[in-house]
Formats: structure tokens, C-alpha cells, sequence
């Protein structure tokens, strides 16, 4: 791959650079009233979902100025690399192949001078078939009774994207089969799920890429030794199932590698939702649902790598981050879907876009010299309207909003939708054109106001305006749908990682963390080693000590 010049070095940015001394101070009001069909030109359709971009702060100059910049990064060569399954993730040397877990039967995808599509499809049909006879109510516990309760135990990429998708695609699901995730190493997780569920109807599903993971591993033995506390060691087999890489490991837990759906190294964690990682989904909305989904994303896919940059979703939002990361200077993107069922989203897409583009160094281990990846937060609406959106309205920082919203509900209440609606266009309406102090002044003569009470209150009452946004339609929330918008996301953050040079596959930054905890925890249950710590830390761990040995 090419190793890229430093950022500020390429001509396209120097252009956009000095293209921003002049688009920093345009209005976006100014920018609608000037151009009566802005809205057409600056939206488009792509996999079932329709991107509005026109509330955002540039003109078809900066567009095409973005563009050239992807075209200088070599996004295009960088995209096909991915796709062919060049080694792309430097770093542990391995190809990153998310893509071909949603490629249909017939494709071709070769790793390592083979290829996997029959792989990947025969592990679909295995879950296919195992998970046709859990939803029959075929697949009997111990004592001869059908499944009412899967708990899917695995953390990051392997929780993460199963929560959010059963949640988002709940209405879906099928009535009487309750999903349940546990996650965090905090006993009162497991404990709080294991309180709700019948150790001889719970299916566990123990979900880890590597089967070491620490918080995994010891939440799927308390499982086991809850469920031995009534059952049998012959009994684990059919309540325990593994989602895994290393078989070896999963077979000394003593899970059935005949009931382990196995995934592979070119598949990583927080893109891992579309492999086995996605069992409790095709338990929830079952297999037929599940493809679906996978050909939601691959729509997305095959948009991603056809269609000419200027009307590329996935570049068209990539390259915008970049015009506010490093242009603007945004910190931070706020993701606002207007969709309860979406609540998770926020969280999925900061695992995904964090840990991606979360880097300082570029492939070649320099410094990168610009700002990368941006603090990705957000809530519902309109939930988020009664609490931070003052910030984003009024606040001194600019924060680019993603709206987010289905055009139609899944469900039957009547009115609901298009008060929803109205919010959603209204926020980022509000956001773009804001209020400005004559606009104020007159409102509050309307209202009669003394001129001294006007004066007192009018600048509390001003918008700047000027806030972009995007907003993505679905027509409704299906499961190609929700597809299509993870996989619009991936390729978002792709495109950026590529823009600023970094490798997206890796995540080395959360390493350090994990091997002090190894030290720390012996000497918590243990004898301390002062000699190893801070004053904090080891005062942090006498305490613990001396709490826990109450
Ligand atoms: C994601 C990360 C991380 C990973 C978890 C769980 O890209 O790699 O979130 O998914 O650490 O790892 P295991 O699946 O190996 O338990």
C-alpha cells in the first residue's frame, strides 16, 4: 500500500485550506437562500437509505476539493485493497474482510489463495440450521423442555454489535424467546440476568473472537458453575454453545465443537456482528432475517465500491468528518437517531469509529501529524432535546449531528410518528438556520414585552445557527435496512482512516490497561507490590484490600 505523504503536505488540503478562509464565515442560512435547490443537489439514494448532506457547511467547491483529497489519499486503491483481501491491517498482518461475510453464495473472495465465500456460507447454514430448531423449540434442555432465554456472554465487538441489532430489530424478534447479554466483569451484570432465567430453558452462547478475553472468560464459568449447581457436566452440550476462533480453547471449557460456530482472523471484533457473532440476532429474528441484514450490508457494499466518489454515501460522510475534524476543528460528532429501537446505536458506532480512528501514528509508525478520529457520542431523540442538545444549540463548540430516522414505525400507535418526524427535521432545521437578535427582538415585542425586559433577555434568547447536520432516511426499520446503515458507517470510517493514513484494523490502545490489571489483581486477593505502582495506585489498591477482606 502507499505510504502516504503527511497530511498537511497534500495539495488538495493546502487547497482546502485556503478554500476555508472563506467557507468558515458563510452562513448556512445564506447558503439555503442563495440556492433554492440545494437540497437536491446535495442529497442522495444509495442501498434503501437517502442521505440529505445539504445542511452542511460547504458549497460544490468544497465538495469537489474534498474529493480531490480522497483521490490524492488514494481512497479508491485503498478500497479495492479491502475488498480483494489485500493484508491491510499492518499491524497483525491480516486482511480485513468484514465484506465478504455479506457477499452472496456464488462470490469470490480469496485470502491466502483461497476462497472463503463457501466457508462463510457453510458456517450460515450451520447457524441456519441450529438456530431453526432453537426457535421450533426443537433443541431441548436437560430436562426435555425448548429455550426460553439465550444469554449471549462476550464484551467490545462481541457483545456490542448482537445488542444493538437484537434491540433495533426487536419487533422482529420472535414472541418468547428472550435475549439477554452480559458483558461487564462486574458480577452484578451476570447476577442480575441469571436472576431472570431457568438454568434448564437458558441457552448460553459464549461469544469471544480469541477465547481468552479476561471478563468472558470468568463470566462463562460462573455461568457453568451456576448452571453445574443444578445440572450436569453431560448436560453443558445443550446449553452451552461457543462463537469463537480458537477451537482448542472452546473445547477445554468443555462446549461441544460441534455446537461452535466458528468465525475467522480477517474478521475483527467490532466488525465481527455479520459472522457467528451475529447467533443471538438469527435466534431473534431467525436465518431468513439474518440474510437479510447481510444483504442490506452488501447493497451498501457494492454502492461503496461502484459509485463515483461525488455520489459515494460512504465517502460523501467520510470526507465531510474530515472537512470538520481537521478544517474546523470538531472534537466531537453527535449521532441522534430518531428511533428508540436505534438506542444502542450511539454506543455501537463509538466502538467502532473510536477504536478504529482512534491513532496517533500513521502505517509507517509516524506521527500523524493532524487530528484523527472524533469523540462519537449521542443519545434518541427526542429524548436528547430535553438534555444536551441546549449544548449543541447554544454551546460554544460546534458539533456535527447525524439525525437518523425511519420514515415509517413498526409499530401501530397512532400520531406518534409524525410528532417524532416533526422533531427530527425541526433539530436540525433549528441547528442550521438558528435565531438571530432582530429575529428575537420582534418575537418578544409580539409578545409585548417592556423594551428593558427585551434587553435583559434577548441574547440569552439568540441561536447562532450555522450547525451542520446530515440526516439519513430508511423508509422503516428492516433488517436490510439496518444493514445498510452499519455498513454505510464502516465505510464512513474507513475512508477516514485511509484520509489520515492510520490503520482503522488495530486497536493497540487498549492493551496497557488489560496487563496492569494482570498485576493489580493478585495483589488485591494477594500480597501487595508496592514496588510496582504510583502512590495512587497503591493506595487505591490498599483500600480495595482492606474492603474486601471485611
Ligand atoms: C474489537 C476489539 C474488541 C474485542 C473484545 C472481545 O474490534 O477487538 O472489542 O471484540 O475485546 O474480544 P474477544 O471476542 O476475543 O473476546
Amino acid at each position: 500500500m502507499h505510504q502516504l505523504p503527511p497530511l498537511h503536505d497534500a495539495p488538495a488540503f493546502q487547497a482546502l485550506q485556503r478554500h476555508y478562509t472563506d467557507a468558515s464565515q458563510w452562513h448556512l442560512r445564506t447558503l439555503f437562500s442563495g440556492h433554492p435547490d440545494r437540497f437536491t443537489q446535495f442529497s442522495l439514494e444509495a442501498a434503501g437509505l437517502f442521505l440529505d448532506y445539504s445542511k452542511n457547511r460547504m458549497d460544490g467547491t468544497t465538495l469537489s476539493l474534498l474529493m480531490e483529497l480522497a483521490r490524492e489519499r488514494h481512497v479508491i486503491k485503498h478500497r479495492d485493497a479491502m475488498f480483494a483481501g489485500e493484508k491491510i491491517n499492518s499491524t497483525e498482518q491480516r486482511a480485513v474482510l468484514h465484506t465478504a461475510l455479506r457477499a452472496p453464495r456464488g462470490a469470490t473472495v480469496i485470502v491466502n489463495g483461497q476462497n472463503v465465500v463457501p466457508e462463510v456460507h457453510a458456517v450460515l447454514d450451520h447457524l441456519g440450521e441450529f438456530t431453526e430448531r432453537v426457535r421450533s423449540g426443537k433443541w431441548l434442555g436437560r430436562s426435555g423442555k425448548p429455550m426460553t432465554d439465550i444469554v449471549n456472554i462476550g464484551i467490545g465487538g462481541s457483545d456490542l454489535g448482537p445488542e444493538m441489532v437484537c434491540r433495533a430489530l426487536r419487533t422482529h424478534a420472535q414472541p418468547g424467546l428472550n435475549l439477554h447479554f452480559v458483558a461487564n466483569v462486574d458480577g452484578h451484570d451476570l447476577v442480575a440476568v441469571l436472576a431472570r432465567v431457568q438454568p434448564e430453558t437458558t441457552l448460553f452462547v459464549i461469544a469471544s473472537k480469541t477465547f481468552t478475553t479476561r471478563e468472558t472468560m470468568m463470566n462463562a464459568q460462573s455461568a457453568r458453575a451456576w448452571f453445574l449447581q443444578t445440572g450436569k457436566e453431560t448436560d453443558l452440550a445443550r446449553h452451552f454453545v461457543a462463537v469463537s476462533t480458537n477451537a482448542k480453547a472452546v473445547s477445554e471449557f468443555g462446549i461441544d465443537t460441534d455446537n461452535m460456530f466458528p468465525f475467522w482472523d480477517w474478521v475483527g471484533g467490532r466488525y465481527s456482528v455479520w459472522s457467528a457473532i451475529g447467533l443471538p440476532v438469527a435466534l431473534a429474528i431467525g436465518i431468513d432475517g439474518f440474510q437479510e441484514f447481510l444483504a442490506g450490508a452488501h447493497a451498501m457494499d457494492k454502492h461503496f465500491r461502484t459509485a463515483p466518489l461525488e455520489r459515494n454515501m460512504p465517502v460523501i460522510l467520510g470526507m465531510l468528518g474530515v472537512w470538520y475534524r481537521n478544517f474546523f476543528q470538531c472534537g466531537s460528532i453527535s449521532i441522534a437517531p430518531y428511533h428508540q429501537d436505534l438506542a444502542q446505536f450511539p454506543a455501537y458506532l463509538q466502538q467502532l469509529d473510536m477504536e478504529s480512528n482512534g491513532k496517533q501514528v500513521t502505517m509507517a509508525g509516524k506521527s500523524v501529524g493532524a487530528d484523527t478520529g472524533p469523540v462519537v457520542w449521542g443519545d434518541v431523540g427526542t429524548n436528547g432535546q430535553h438534555a444536551y442538545f441546549q449544548l449543541l444549540h447554544q454551546g460554544t463548540t460546534m458539533i456535527p449531528v447525524d439525525f437518523i430516522a425511519a420514515l415509517q414505525p413498526t409499530h401501530a400507535l397512532p400520531s406518534h410518528h409524525a410528532v417524532l418526524l416533526a422533531n427530527c427535521f425541526a433539530q436540525s432545521e433549528a441547528l442550521m438556520r438558528g435565531k438571530d437578535a432582530d429575529e428575537v427582538r420582534k418575537e418578544l415585542q409580539d409578545q409585548g414585552l417592556p423594551e428593558d425586559q427585551i434587553n435583559a433577555l434577548l441574547m440569552h434568547k439568540v441561536f447562532p445557527g450555522n450547525r451542520p447536520s446530515n440526516t439519513i432516511l430508511m423508509e422503516k426499520l428492516t433488517p436490510a435496512a439496518l444493514g445498510a446503515l452499519i455498513a454505510l458507517y464502516e465505510h464512513k470510517v474507513f475512508v477516514q482512516g485511509v484520509v489520515w493514513g492510520i490503520n482503522s484494523f488495530d486497536q493497540w490502545g487498549v492493551e496497557l490497561g488489560k496487563v496492569l490489571a494482570k498485576n493489580i489483581e493478585p495483589e488485591i486477593n494477594g500480597a501487595p507490590r508496592p514496588d510496582l505502582h504510583d502512590s495512587s495506585t497503591n493506595g487505591l489498591i490498599a483500600r480495595a484490600k482492606a474492603a474486601l477482606s471485611d
